[in-house]
């Protein structure tokens, strides 16, 4: 009924959080799961990550060699495309800068597909995982990343939609050209910018 709807196309009550892109809600406290394969459950001490494609050298780390690397945290909000936003969380690893300081990308890298142990992958361009903008991490609010949300280690790159933050990562490959991941191919947007509502090809 128009009397009831009328309210809501008012001046809302409270300001937006100016920390939520457009089309987002905050889902407070809670962390929704979102997984489209069989939860792994990952023994750190058998789990690997490798950086390879089109680098100068080709790199394996093991969960010990990760832990060794300078560490670092991201603190901040992450934004799924089903439209709920957790705002002032806090992941721990280390920085996918320091493994491609290693690995050494060829200068026609520009981009990425990451790729879990599940065979779920996700791509990115090379810019949006450099400089400080994406991290492997095994901690949240500084406890070890649970398997559903992607432990023993998940990429984090929270300035995109969070389907591009792969949980149970493995591998990382450098590519001359953007090729799809799982929900790329399946309609989602190549690049996922919230803050553009990046959200199906096209957007
Ligand atoms: N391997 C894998 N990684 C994944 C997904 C997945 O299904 N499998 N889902 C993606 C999506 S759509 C989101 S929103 C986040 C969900 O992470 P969470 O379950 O820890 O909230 O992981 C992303 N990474
Ligand atoms: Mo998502």
């Amino acid at each position: 009924m128009a009397g009831i709807t009328r309210g809501f196309t008012g001046r809302p009550h409270r300001p937006r959080d100016a920390r939520l892109p457009p089309g987002q809600y905050d889902v407070g406290a809670d962390w929704p799961v979102l997984t489209v394969e069989v939860t792994p459950h990952l023994e750190p001490e058998r789990w690997t990550m490798t950086v390879d494609g089109l680098v100068e050298s080709p790199t394996t780390w093991s969960w010990g060699e990760l832990h060794a690397l300078p560490g670092s945290e991201y603190a901040g909000d992450i934004h799924c495309v089903t439209t709920w936003s957790k705002l002032a969380t806090s992941f721990q690893g280390v920085s996918l800068d320091v493994l491609l300081q290693t690995a050494r990308p060829r200068p026609e890298a520009t981009f990425v597909l990451a790729t879990s142990t599940t065979g779920y992958t996700t791509n990115l361009p090379l810019t949006d995982v450099t400089d400080d903008k994406a991290w492997l991490v095994w901690s949240h609010e500084g406890k070890p990343l649970t398997a559903e949300h992607g432990g023993p280690v998940r990429m984090l790159v929270p300035h995109l939609y969070f389907w591009k933050s792969a949980k149970w990562i493995t591998r990382l490959t450098l590519l001359d050209a953007d090729q799809q991941g799982f929900w790329e191919r399946n309609g989602y947007h190549d690049r996922g910018d919230p803050w553009a509502e990046q959200r199906y090809q096209g957007d």
